[in-house]
C-alpha cells in the first residue's frame, strides 16, 4: 500500500496528474484517488485546500509516505517555494521532484530546470529525491513515474516494517455514520498494527471505543500493519464525537499550552513576543500565543530566522500528540507562510 500527495503551485498539473494515478473516492479539502491492481494500492491525495488553506497541505502530506512536488516548465513560483519549505521543515523523507508538462518544454530546459531545483533543495529533506519529466498529455514519462513511485513505496514499506511493533496510533481524518454499522472512520495507521476487537480510546476527548472491524481498501482484514490506510467500524462512540484531527490510541498527551524546542527556518521572516501563530501536528491544527521567547539562557522579544529557542506558547484548542511528534508553526498573516518545526520539552 503506498501513500502519496501531489503537491505544488497553482496550475502546475497535480489535479490533471491526479486524476491519472486513479479513481476520484472524496473531496473535501484534500481529494483522494485509488488504484488497486494485483497487490499494488495506490492512494494519491490532491491537496485541493492549499494555498488557500496550509492545514489541508500538512493534511495531506501526514497521510501520505511520498511526496510528489510538481514544477512545471515556468520553474519555481512563491507557492512551490513554500512547498520546499514545508517539506524541509517538515523533514519529508520520501518524495519525487516531477517536471510536468514536458510537452510544453525542451529537453535542454527540463534538464537546466533540475540543475536549478538540485541546486536550491541541497542541503534540504528534497536533497535526494528523484527527478523525472511527465506530461498527461503526451504520456511522456507516466509509466516510468508509476514504477518510480512504487519503488519508492517498496523503500517506505521497509522502514515501515520497523514501526509495526510500537503502540499502534490512528490518525483519523473522516467520521461518519453507517445505517446497520455505525460509526465508521477513515484514517491511517502511523505506527504499531492494529488488531479488530481491540480496545481504544479517541483522543483528545479520551473517549473509549472498541474497533468492530477493520477494512483495508473495501477488504475485511482482522488486523492492519503500520502505514495502512484503514476503515474501521467502531464500536462504543458516536460518529459526531470523533472527526478528522481525532488520534485513536492508547496513550497521547492533551495540551492547550506548550513548552516547545522550536528552529526556525532561514527562509522564514521573525516573529514578537505576543504574536499569533498557528500549529500542526499530525491532522491537527491549533491557533497559539507566543507567551515567551527564550535564547539560551535569556529572555528575548523576537525570535529570528534561522535560529533555535524555546517558546512557552498559549492556545485554547486541545491537541492530542506524543513526545516523538514534530510540530510544525506557520504564521498565516505571512506570505511565506511556514516558519518552524518543534518539539515539546
Ligand atoms: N500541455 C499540458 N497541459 C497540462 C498538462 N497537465 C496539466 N495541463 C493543463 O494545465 C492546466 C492546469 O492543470 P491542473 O491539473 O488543474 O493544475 P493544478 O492547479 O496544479 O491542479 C490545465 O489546463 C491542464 O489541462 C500536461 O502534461 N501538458
Ligand atoms: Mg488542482
Amino acid at each position: 500500500m503506498t501513500k502519496i500527495t501531489i503537491i505544488g503551485s497553482e496550475k502546475s498539473g497535480k489535479t490533471t496528474l491526479a486524476g491519472k494515478l486513479g479513481k476520484k473516492s472524496n473531496v473535501t479539502d484534500i481529494t483522494m484517488y485509488d488504484y488497486a491492481k494485483n497487490d499494488r494500492i495506490l492512494t494519491t491525495i490532491d491537496a485541493t485546500g492549499y494555498p488557500a488553506s496550509v492545514k489541508a497541505l500538512v493534511t495531506a502530506l501526514n497521510l501520505s509516505d511520498i511526496a510528489l512536488l510538481c514544477i512545471p516548465p515556468t520553474g519555481l513560483d512563491p507557492l512551490s517555494a513554500e512547498c520546499i519549505i514545508a517539506l524541509d521543515l517538515m523533514n519529508y523523507k520520501h518524495g519525487i521532484v516531477v517536471l510536468t508538462k514536458s510537452d510544453t518544454s525542451y529537453a535542454i530546459a527540463q534538464e537546466e530546470l533540475q540543475a536549478k531545483l538540485k541546486k536550491i533543495t541541497a542541503g534540504t529533506a528534497l536533497e535526494n529525491w528523484d527527478y523525472i519529466s511527465v506530461s498527461t498529455s503526451s504520456f511522456e514519462g507516466m509509466e516510468e513515474l508509476k514504477e518510480l513511485i512504487f519503488t519508492v513505496g517498496d523503500r517506505v514499506a521497509e522502514e515501515l516494517k520497523e514501526l509495526d511493533s510500537l503502540r499502534p496510533r490512528i490518525y483519523i481524518d473522516q467520521s461518519f455514520n453507517v445505517t446497520g454499522i455505525g460509526c465508521v472512520v477513515l484514517g491511517v495507521t502511523t505506527q504499531g498494527t492494529i488488531n479488530a476487537k481491540d480496545k481504544m480510546i479517541a483522543y483528545p476527548t479520551k473517549k473509549e471505543l472498541e474497533i468492530r472491524s477493520i477494512q483495508m481498501h473495501d477488504v475485511d482484514v482482522k488486523s492492519a500493519p503500520a502505514g495502512s490506510r484503514v476503515g474501521l467500524a467502531l464500536k462504543g462512540i458516536q460518529s459526531k464525537d470523533i472527526d478528522r484531527g481525532f488520534v485513536v490510541s492508547q496513550e497521547e498527551t492533551v495540551a492547550t499550552d506548550f513548552t516547545m524546542k522550536c528552529t526556525l527556518s532561514p527562509l522564514a521572516k521573525e516573529f514578537n513576543l505576543g504574536d499569533m501563530l498557528h500549529l500542526y501536528v499530525g491532522l491537527q491544527s491549533a491557533p497559539v500565543k507566543v507567551m515567551e521567547i527564550t535564547e539560551g539562557e535569556n529572555k528575548v522579544e523576537k525570535a529570528s530566522p534561522g535560529k533555535e529557542y524555546i517558546l512557552k506558547l498559549s492556545g485554547s484548542k486541545e491537541v492530542a500528540y506524543s513526545k516523538e511528534d514534530r510540530f510544525i508553526f506557520a504564521n498565516l498573516d505571512e506570505k511565506q507562510r511556514f516558519i518552524a518545526f518543534g518539539y515539546e520539552q
